[in-house]
């Protein structure tokens, strides 16, 4: 099975919004940190006791300076580093839904791409495979083990009726 339920592994919440206005996606170059020099969604940690679509929202706050209206969880990942025992678990939401103008913060710069723009060679390897599941409106689970040099070792990706 792709989703390790009994991993004794440690896990790791975090969060990822994509905003999508067809025909338009908005990412965010990260700026520092974890993926850095990479586009992505707006994301990071959820914070102990916090509910991970609040720790969605605020995410979005923080890196882009907007805040998100209605918002669908539509994938959920597992990201593992090989030497690294920890287990990421990426909760992805999707909104049409804004207010106030994404703006330049100290972690990310968001900018507008065309779905046939999207720029998967900077970006995370595994977005290109889960990516068109969520232009396409579906939901999706999914796991993803990464080697060196960010190299993908192990994947599985599966479409879900419910997240
Ligand atoms: P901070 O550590 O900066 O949050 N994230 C990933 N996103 C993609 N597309 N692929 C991955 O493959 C990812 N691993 C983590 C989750 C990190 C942000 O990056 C996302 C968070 O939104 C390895 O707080």
């Amino acid at each position: 099975m792709f989703v390790k339920k009994y991993s004794k592994k440690m896990r790791k919440l975090l969060t990822l919004c994509i905003i999508f206005k067809p025909p338009k996606v908005l990412l965010g170059m990260k700026k520092r940190g974890f993926g850095a020099g990479r586009w992505n969604g707006f994301g990071g940690k959820v914070s102990e006791g916090e509910a991970v679509e609040d720790a969605a929202r605020r995410e979005v706050k923080e890196e882009a300076g907007i805040d998100v209206g209605n918002m669908e969880k539509v994938g959920l990942i597992e990201f593992e580093f090989q030497d690294n025992p920890e287990v990421q678990e990426v909760h992805i939401f999707k909104s049409n839904t804004f207010s106030g103008e994404p703006h330049e913060t100290e972690e990310m710069k968001p900018q507008w791409f065309e779905i046939d723009e999207i720029p998967f060679d900077d970006m995370w390897p595994d977005d290109k495979y889960w990516m068109p599941l969520f232009l396409n409106s579906k939901k999706f689970k999914g796991r993803f083990l990464f080697g060196e040099s960010d190299g993908i070792l192990e994947q599985d990706l599966v479409e879900v009726a419910e997240v």
